[in-house]
């Protein structure tokens, strides 16, 4: 498995990091001719089929007959696919970088951003003719043309206006200002809300880098419940000897008593700094959803030995964030005794550390390092596997 053991080399060919960054990211739309010289695809069709049949995709079928589109939610049986040479269809799968280590390496490609910002890899293979219409999204995201040709219009939206009575948000207000067709190595990156429209030219296999780029308030809501449940239960509310006899006569007035008593409760969800860094470093790594991490069937003291061995890496469907005193992994805050590690950051950093820095890892580390190991957060590293 190829891991980034030392800085993520720049990927895309044609136009230089800091150019990127000072021009492109988050500013305007990039093509970029065979950004990714000799890009061969990462998977079959027929791999990717497969995939979107299982329990833990999340998959997604997309129809288009006579101008009326159809969605349809996975997992899919092969045989619920449209015929191959019927156009107009599209399968998207969505966190390829987790069911599927080629492609959790690819991205490893995209490190040069902050893993906070890092949504997935979706993969979409269409029929000719085949797409999603035009939209926008919340993301930042890199088009990489794996197979065959994609013919894309693009265009800035400034405020969206949608078609009633459709499955999918397409833009009723779409004017493209731009249109190319990508062959395999090509990569398009786009903005948010940069209007996109993307139609299959004969088959053909696209992967979307997404980072995710949401709404102060999508962010907030999630953060607060996550404070609000930390706060739980906390006080019971109680009335006593603070009802009287007046509320007979105006039993839908809303007692004060009950504003102060959440007021005062509120105002605790307001977390000290390294708290609040913490619980967004904690939501920013809880897996997604449909994410469930199979336990070791190897038992600790084989792990160690497997570890001391080879070192070890994250399993792909593992996130792990730090800041300056805490290490997120999963939705969880380590230990705050690990909470400065440096072995920690490094392995959150490149994924992966070697025999050498497990020799010099503190018992405590160890200890940490080998539960994520029985859980399946982590695994000895491959060649550990001698056993
Ligand atoms: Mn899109």
């Amino acid at each position: 498995m190829r891991r980034s053991s030392e800085k993520a080399a720049w990927p895309l060919q044609g136009i230089s990091h800091a150019h990127f960054l000072q021009r492109h990211w988050q500013r305007r739309p990039l093509l970029l001719r065979q950004a990714i010289p000799g890009f061969a695809p990462l998977l079959t069709r027929a791999e990717l089929f497969a995939l979107a049949g299982e329990d833990d995709a999340e998959s997604r079928l997309v129809q288009r007959q006579e101008g009326r589109w159809t969605l349809r939610h996975g997992p899919f049986a092969h045989r619920s696919f449209p015929a191959l040479r019927k156009g107009d269809w599209t399968l998207l799968v969505q966190g390829a970088n987790l069911l599927h280590d080629g492609v959790a390496s690819f991205l490893e490609r995209f490190r040069f951003l902050p893993d906070a910002r890092l949504d997935d890899v979706m993969i979409s293979w269409a029929s000719n003719g085949g797409g999603v219409g035009p939209h926008v999204d919340a993301y930042d995201v890199f088009l990489v043309q794996a197979e065959g040709q994609r013919q894309w219009r693009i265009g800035p939206v400034k405020v969206p206006h949608f078609e009633p009575e459709q499955p999918l948000k397409l833009l009723t207000n779409f004017e493209p200002d731009a249109e190319f067709v990508l062959d395999p190595g090509d990569v398009l990156y786009l903005p948010p809300g940069w209007g996109h429209d993307g139609v299959a030219v004969g088959a053909c296999m696209t992967y979307s880098v997404g980072f995710r780029a949401p709404p102060e308030g999508e962010l907030l809501q999630q953060l607060l419940w996550k404070l609000a449940e930390d706060l739980a239960p906390g006080e019971r509310y109680s009335d006593r000897g603070r009802v009287d006899t007046a509320v007979a006569g105006h039993p839908a007035k809303l007692p004060q008593d009950l504003v102060h008593f959440l007021r005062a409760a509120f105002s605790r969800l307001n977390p000290a700094s390294r708290d609040f860094e913490a619980a967004l470093g904690e939501l920013l790594t809880e897996p997604k959803q449909q994410v469930w991490f199979e336990a070791a069937s190897r038992k600790r003291a084989q792990l160690l030995k497997a570890c001391a061995a080879a070192g070890l890496r994250l399993d792909r469907r593992s996130r792990m964030l730090y800041t300056a005193r805490d290490v997120m992994i999963n939705g969880e805050r380590v230990a705050s005794g690990l909470g400065r590690s440096r072995l920690l950051r490094r392995l959150a950093d490149r994924h992966a550390i070697g025999v050498d820095d497990w020799k010099a890892a503190r018992p405590e580390e160890i200890q940490a390092l080998l539960q994520w190991c029985v859980q399946g957060w982590a695994h000895p590293d491959r060649e550990g596997d001698l056993s």
